[in-house]
């Protein structure tokens, strides 16, 4: 394979500091290095590579935007670098690293309790625990307004019931930060840390994936789960779990950019040396127009997700900026994988190529987080002042 050609059309480089360039430069070095040669026959085994742990930790990538308890306190551009160059490796690899610090490790920091953030903070920077988010059900994905998850309080305890589908990190994970209604306190929702171990919580994994398969994706099940009410966290309702979720969205943003990336590397280093009547098809004015239109909506998406970057330092990026970026960029990775894959013909359809495994991994990420088209609605409302959700 040719060594990787980032696309900087608008010197973006420029925008950036030495230490955003820095922390860029090196996650991209362990992708290179540490991921891309053994990525794919993950996700031919359906295996999560939990050997590379260690050197994410020791990188400083779980919880990297949260002062102290052992994690790095890195700006959120920063953050967003490493996500596009983690998911230049695979989307599984970032959506690993996004769940254990924007879903798990921020909730513990902003909501937790300093007993709390003691004992889970640390470990986790250190890659010692993994945590995992639950929120949707099997009946309410986009709607988890609706879950029936409940968290019944009996003197200083809760008891859980309910089932959480779809959960990234779930089988392997040490914790699991769970969303589920309290019955006592009129139906509100509340988030909990579960320990893995306590009786009563069982996780059951999901296979047969045709997206996501270096990632573990997971059922949880509570029968009458028994935790001390020293594991709630302090916040009451959907912003509990959605604030959260500005912060994974926010990173997929850029992601999502990281593997279309990816794709146009390999669709033009393909595109120079495949010969068809007689010369490169890069020479075909079709194919120059499907490896244009790439590269101009990397260049847009690339300036879009570093200017709400910089709005998200400076405190002004709002859910409705994160949706559009979400949206945005992951339908735009999800055309620049299959362009590529029509520009490699046949061979697009192995192995052999990267473009199959991006563009089927980024099914997933068009439909978790939010569909593309919940996001659509989020910005409906926003521009036209009328929910139409319901
Ligand atoms: P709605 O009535 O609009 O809001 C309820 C309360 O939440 C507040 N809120 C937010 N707060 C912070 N940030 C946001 N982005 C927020 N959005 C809403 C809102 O102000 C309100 O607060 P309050 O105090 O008034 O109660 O909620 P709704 O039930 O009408 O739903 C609206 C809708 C459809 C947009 C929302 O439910 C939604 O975003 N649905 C998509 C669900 C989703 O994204 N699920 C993700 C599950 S986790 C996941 O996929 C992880 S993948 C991990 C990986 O592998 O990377
Ligand atoms: P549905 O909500 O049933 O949607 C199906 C279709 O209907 C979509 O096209 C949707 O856009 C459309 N639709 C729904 N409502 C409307 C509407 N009002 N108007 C117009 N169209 C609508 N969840 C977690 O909690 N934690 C995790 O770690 C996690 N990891 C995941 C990992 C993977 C690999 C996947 C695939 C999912 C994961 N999820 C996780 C779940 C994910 O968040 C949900 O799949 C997502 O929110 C959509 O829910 P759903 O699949 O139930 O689809």
């Amino acid at each position: 394979m040719k060594p990787y050609n980032a696309p900087d059309f608008m010197q973006i480089d420029s925008l950036l500091s030495s230490e955003e360039k820095m922390i860029r430069d090196t996650v991209r070095d362990f992708v290179s290095k540490e991921i891309i040669p053994i990525i794919d026959e993950c996700f031919m085994k359906d295996e999560f590579p939990k050997h590379l742990i260690p050197e994410i930790a020791k990188l400083g990538m779980f919880g990297s935007t949260i002062q102290g308890y052992e994690c790095a306190g890195l700006s959120y551009t920063s953050y967003g670098l490493i996500m596009q160059e983690l998911e230049r490796g695979d989307s599984g690899l970032r959506s690993f690293v996004s769940v254990q610090g924007a879903l798990c490790m921020h909730p513990i920091a902003t909501f937790g309790t300093e007993e709390q953030k003691k004992k889970y903070l640390p470990p986790m920077a250190r890659g010692e625990k993994i945590g995992c988010f639950g929120l949707t059900e099997p009946d309410f994905g986009s709607n988890p307004g609706g879950m029936i998850t409940k968290a019944n309080k009996v003197g200083n305890e809760y008891i859980i019931n309910g089932n959480k589908m779809w959960i990234t990190n779930g089988g392997i994970a040490d914790l699991a930060i769970v969303w589920a209604k309290v019955p006592e306190e009129n139906n509100k929702i509340h988030g909990f840390i579960v320990d893995k171990g306590t009786k009563g919580f069982t996780t059951r994994d999901i296979h047969k994936k045709f997206s996501l398969r270096a990632s573990i994706t997971s059922e949880l099940i509570f029968e009458d789960c028994k935790i001390p009410a020293s594991q709630k966290l302090n916040v009451t309702g959907l912003k509990g779990p959605f604030s959260c979720l500005n912060h994974a969205r926010y990173g997929i943003s850029w992601g999502a950019v990281g593997a279309a990336m990816a794709c146009y590397d390999e669709a033009l280093n393909y595109s120079k040396t495949r010969i068809q009547f007689d010369k490169p098809i890069a020479g075909f004015q079709l194919v120059q127009a499907k490896l244009v239109e790439m590269f101009t909506n990397i260049t847009k998406d690339q300036l879009l997700s570093l200017q709400l970057g910089r709005l998200k330092d400076a405190g002004q990026a709002t859910p409705q900026h994160i949706s559009m970026a979400k949206m945005n960029n992951v339908s735009n990775a999800l055309k620049a994988a299959r362009v590529t894959r029509d520009i490699l013909g046949a061979s697009g359809i192995t192995h052999e190529y990267q473009c199959g495994r991006h563009m089927m991994n980024l099914e997933s990420v068009n439909t978790y987080e939010g569909t593309e088209d919940i996001h659509r609605l989020i910005l409906g409302e926003y521009i036209t002042g009328i929910p139409a959700y319901r």
